[in-house]
């Protein structure tokens, strides 16, 4: 009876909104192509809670829609993991994968990479904050001017959060 249940998983349904989850060494960064191809570094925040899962730009999704996300690497293998969502899928540099979720209700979501990809595997979490459809329309009108020059510098990750 899982095979069934396992394909229609695999059966990403119409989606309203893709985002395009690229996993690096240590952080990922997420493109909005469908909103004026913004693209911005979400890492992990040590001010922040939960801790080793807060991030200082997170993914904005709005809620009750179809969310597709194509999945890809940079680097080496990363994976993208969504314990809330169901959602599990590898990160394969010159490949990109799709999932999908849907969220029905508003709040914070966290999920980890799950693929060990070197020395901070463990710090390079995912952060989902799902708000209502005025809030993320607001939002995508000041994340395309603050993420206008495309993803904020990667260098801060180097140091991670041994720094
Ligand atoms: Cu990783």
């Amino acid at each position: 009876p899982s095979f069934r249940l396992l394909f229609l998983e695999l059966d990403v349904p119409k989606a309203d909104l893709t985002i395009k989850a690229t996993g690096k060494q240590w952080y990922w960064s997420y493109a909005y192509p469908d909103n004026g191809k913004f693209e911005f570094d979400s890492l992990m925040a040590q001010d922040k809670q939960p801790r080793l899962l807060g991030v200082d730009n997170e993914m904005v999704v709005p809620v009750n829609k179809v969310i597709r996300v194509q999945v890809t690497g940079a680097d080496v293998i990363h994976a993208f993991a969504m314990p809330a969502f169901g959602v599990k899928i590898d990160a394969i540099p010159g490949r990109l994968n799709e999932t999908w979720f849907k969220a029905t209700k508003t709040g914070m979501f966290y999920g980890q990479c799950s693929e060990l990809c070197g020395k901070d595997h463990a710090f390079m979490p995912i952060a989902i904050r799902v708000v209502n459809d005025q809030e993320f329309a607001s939002w995508v009108e000041s994340a395309k001017k603050k993420y206008a020059s495309g993803g904020t510098s990667t260098f801060a990750s180097a140091a991670g959060p041994t720094q």
